[in-house]
């Protein structure tokens, strides 16, 4: 399936499966859920694969894996370290390696065969590796790097660069690297990999991640040489909105060490110390926010090659720094991804020259121009044009997008920055436009390199227009951290948008590495009393922190991952962080009552600005800190439940009955109403099971009403949202749900559809329906978190979910809903055990289901309103078909269980 383009992997798939005929593959290996990885640090790696079969019901009865240090060898036994034997297991994902212990800076290569159910046995698979980190901080030999300037303000780039020898036929080698400060590394000329603004973003005195490249082949026989650039990122650059630099430090300094392996098993090491040359160069400054400035008059052409004259450059200064706090990178840095064109050039009413690339991106601007030496142009970015027609970046504060480049003169010269990102759809020039052609640029979309594993496509084009805006969002927003924003000066890890997003970020991308690297970062910024930052990376301060909504990513986002991942061991690693945010609630609580502290409540909900009859849509904070405990708690119960900690299983549910009972005594009235009145207020309530059995139907009257008194839009802001059409599906009124889906007036998800948007906006009404701006202070035309409804277009639209029980797809729930007139529907998603697909269309008053289950996976198929129809399935009578389990009515529906397969069911339906 490498090469299948996912809009149309179901066609291959179907294809895929028919060309394989009858066998049984197994394939996709994957190592902590990666490729081929470099960096593993893990002891017991798990190893996941995927199977294939053209037949129904399949499952693994058995696997063997091997793992050996030699490639060629596996297949003869030779240097395994481990040989798992016939394993009589359904386990085809997490199984963990077991065999002698794992050395540093070293290949594994591994493959596996498994059985199925139905007596076959597929062959070996192809060989996959995996690359071990180094493993103890004693092995960094090398020394930090810096230059003698010891001033923290922006400065020239400085450059580090080094000749050393080849003197054998080398076997592998491998660089390991990372900076205080971004880095981008050359070997003879070439760039070692392809991530950007490397090593990404921790707290670094914490946590600090070093990469690993396998830089055999860019090694040559002979005089070798290496360079090192470094730029201020996170590290020294502007960080938040208080204009503050150098947040982690003031010198920017750089760690390599390359081992080399030659073919007769000695080794040598490359080290940065104090023999390193350094020198400055072209970029003259760099910052996240600010931009980039070029000066191409000053570039030492081939500076990474050997033959480069490094006469007048400084010896570098070493500086002593911790190295306990190296550790692998253990998910995808951000990397380049789509290209887009200049759609036009547009001459604006003040007269501006601006590009427009027809999608807001988040990346930068690439560009092959000439001009005279000295001359220059300079890009600003913006998300928006304004009312008139104008260039507009108020909404951008203090950052300025600015890119300038300078020219050397001559032939066209090709740029394109480095120690940089814009959020940006237009681009305004200035300096020497007389050579600009569309042509000359292009805009490169960058983020963290997740691969996409969802498809949601549907009848309605504006639907459509939304997942691809939520998608857009998602890639704009994940810069190693997930962002609230990716234009102006803030761009942090906010946690309450993440949690928001998080089971619609799984749906559309594989965002298992990069949460598992967040959750960790999560942890070691919660503070000892267990309170969770607001931001994480937290450079806010330690007072910034225990927000509800906010903290409560420390349980819903590890909760979430097993849910989508059946990762357990995040649960196991989180599981502390978790308990202690619980606990920080309850020591901040009073009779079981969490009503103190700051809170940023349902952050951003509708709130018109001529309210003069209380149409805001308030939401008592503290009643949404109470539901937040109440479902924090529930979700460690879960956790501890899967853990088998009896104990804290015992002791969380009281608590949680007690936390439960303080919500209705505090926040219900005797005959069943909220304090506050807000769709919010019941959404939370009704989703958490905040509300004994006998008041929920009244307060989902009372919450439908008030979708009503609104006229038929919502009003909730950051925390009610994503739950909002949830809670109505689950109790009933999906007809509503869809009426507020598919509204097109403010508020709603479709206003800013119509209004032009490319990608998710903060607020509902970023751009106002006079063509006005909401505040300067803050208004972002790229921010997910209201585009967690894709969670349920997904789930509940599309019907594809998987079974908490059986959680990361094992069991997958195929349960459509259709309605508002919508006349298909279709949700893909390539798991752990491979693609699974629900897709629904009404044709003449037919529905047609078509259902993907993968190998080693099953199903749970609910058809909606076919308790009365003649269902078929290819043709034949649903009841005729062998291997589904017992077929069930349930109100209007029909259940039944199935194995892996393609189905294809089809039913009149009365909608
Ligand atoms: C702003 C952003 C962010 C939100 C915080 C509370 O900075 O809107 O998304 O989480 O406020």
């Amino acid at each position: 399936m490498k090469n299948c383009p996912i809009g149309i992997v179901l066609f291959c798939t179907v294809f895929h499966l028919s060309a394989v005929a009858q066998q049984l593959g197994v394939g996709a290996l994957t190592t902590e859920y990666r490729k081929t990885p470099m960096g593993i640090e893990a002891a017991e790696p798990r190893l996941s694969w995927k199977i294939t079969s053209s037949k129904r019901n399949v499952l693994q009865s058995a696997y063997q894996v091997r793992v050996g240090t030699d490639s060629a060898g596996l297949s003869a036994g030779k240097s395994l370290v481990w040989d798992s034997g016939n394993q009589k297991s359904e386990a085809s994902v997490f199984v963990r390696y077991a065999g002698s212990v794992l050395k540093s800076g070293t290949r594994y290569y591994w493959q596996v065969r498994v059985k199925d159910n139905q007596g076959n046995s597929s062959g070996w698979s192809a060989v996959n590796s995996w690359y071990t980190g180094l493993l103890s901080s004693a092995e960094w030999s090398a020394q930090w790097i810096t230059t003698s300037s010891t001033s923290p303000d922006a400065g020239p780039s400085p450059m580090f660069r080094k000749v050393f020898s080849i003197e054998g036929k080398v076997k592998s080698a491998v660089l390991y690297i990372t900076a205080h400060g971004l880095y981008e590394a050359q070997l003879n000329g070439k760039r070692v990999g392809n991530d950007q603004l490397a090593p990404g973003w921790t707290s670094y005195h914490k946590r600090l991640l070093y990469q690993s490249y396998d830089v055999t082949d860019l090694l040559k026989a002979g005089q070798n040489a290496v360079g090192l650039t470094l730029g201020d990122g996170w590290y020294r650059g502007y960080l938040a909105f208080d204009r503050r630099r150098a947040f982690y430090g003031k010198q920017l300094s750089g760690l390599v060490q390359l081992v080399i392996e030659y073919t007769n098993g000695t080794k040598k090491t490359i080290n940065s110390d104090g023999s390193w040359k350094y020198s400055t160069g072209p970029i003259l400054f760099s910052d996240l926010y600010n931009g980039e400035i070029y000066d191409a008059r000053l570039e030492k052409k081939d500076w990474t090659t050997v033959n480069y004259k490094d006469t007048g450059w400084e010896n570098a200064k070493t500086i002593e720094a911790n190295k306990e706090v190296l550790e692998s990178s253990i998910s995808p840095l951000a990397r380049k991804h789509e290209e887009f064109s200049v759609v036009k050039i547009i001459k604006t009413p003040k007269g501006e020259t601006v590009l427009d690339f027809g999608q807001n991106l988040v990346g930068w601007v690439s560009f092959k121009l000439s001009g005279k030496a000295g001359s220059y142009i300079q890009l600003e970015h913006g998300e928006v044009l304004d009312k008139a027609g104008n260039f507009y970046d108020a909404n951008l504060r203090h950052a300025k997008q600015h890119v300038k480049y300078i020219f050397k003169g001559g032939a066209p010269e090709s740029y394109e920055p480095h120690f940089t990102y814009q959020g940006f759809r237009y681009v305004k020039l200035t300096g020497d436009l007389t050579k600009i052609e569309p042509s000359s640029f292009k805009a490169i979309a960058v983020y963290s390199d997740m691969d996409p594993t969802g498809t949601f496509n549907t009848s309605n084009p504006l639907l459509n227009q939304l997942q691809h805006n939520i998608e857009w969002g998602q890639k704009g927003n994940f810069m190693d951290v997930p962002t609230d924003c990716p234009q102006r000066d803030e761009r942090l890890g906010w946690t309450g948008d993440a949690q928001v997003f998080f089971r619609t970020a799984a749906f559309n991308m594989d965002v298992a590495g990069f949460f598992t690297k967040w959750m960790k970062d999560v942890a070691s910024d919660q503070l000892s009393n267990g309170s969770i930052p607001f931001v994480v990376p937290n450079v806010l301060g330690e007072n910034e922190a225990g927000s509800a909504g906010w903290g409560d990513a420390a349980t819903i986002i590890p909760w979430n991952m097993y849910v989508a991942y059946g990762d357990k061991e995040i649960l196991a690693t989180q599981y502390l962080s978790m308990k202690g945010w619980v606990d920080f609630m309850t020591s901040k609580s009073t009779d079981n009552l969490w009503n103190t502290g700051f809170h940023f409540g349902d952050w951003l909900f509708y709130r018109p600005n001529d309210d003069n009859d209380g149409r805001s849509a308030i939401t008592d904070k503290y009643l949404i800190a109470q539901a937040f405990y109440a479902h924090s708690t529930q979700l460690l119960i879960n956790t501890a439940k899967v853990l088998g900690k009896k104990t804290d299983e015992a002791h969380y549910s009281e608590l949680l009955d007690r936390i439960k009972k303080a919500f209705l005594k505090e926040y219900i009235t005797p005959n069943g109403r909220m304090v506050s009145g807000s769709q919010t207020a019941y959404v939370l309530a009704l989703n958490f099971d905040l509300l004994p059995e006998n008041l929920r139907q009244q307060a989902v009257d009372f919450l439908v009403k008030n979708i009503e008194k609104y006229g038929t839009h919502l009003t909730t802001g950051f925390l009610g949202t994503p739950y909002l059409c949830h809670v109505l599906s689950r109790f009933g009124r999906t007809d509503v749900a869809y009426r507020l889906l598919l509204q097109e007036t403010y508020p709603s998800w479709l206003y800013p559809v119509k209004m032009g948007a490319t990608t998710i906006w903060e607020r509902w009404d970023g751009i106002k329906q006079d063509g006005s701006f909401q505040t300067t202070d803050m208004n972002s035309f790229n921010h997910y978190a209201y585009g967690a409804i894709g969670d349920w277009m997904y789930r509940v639209m599309a019907g594809l979910d998987t079974d908490e029980s059986a959680p990361g797809y094992k069991k997958i729930t195929i349960s459509p809903r259709p309605g508002g007139n919508i006349s298909h529907a279709s949700a893909q998603l390539e798991t752990l055990y491979g693609l699974t697909v629900s897709d629904w269309k009404i044709e003449n008053g037919v529905f047609k289901l078509k259902v993907v289950i993968p190998p080693n996976a099953s199903g749970q198929i609910r058809l909606p309103g076919a308790a009365n129809a003649k269902v078929t399935e290819n043709g034949t009578a649903l009841n005729a078909i062998k291997g589904f389990g017992k077929i069930s009515t349930q109100g209007n529906d029909v259940e039944f269980n199935v194995g892996s397969g393609i189905y294809q069911f089809e039913y009149p339906i009365k909608l």
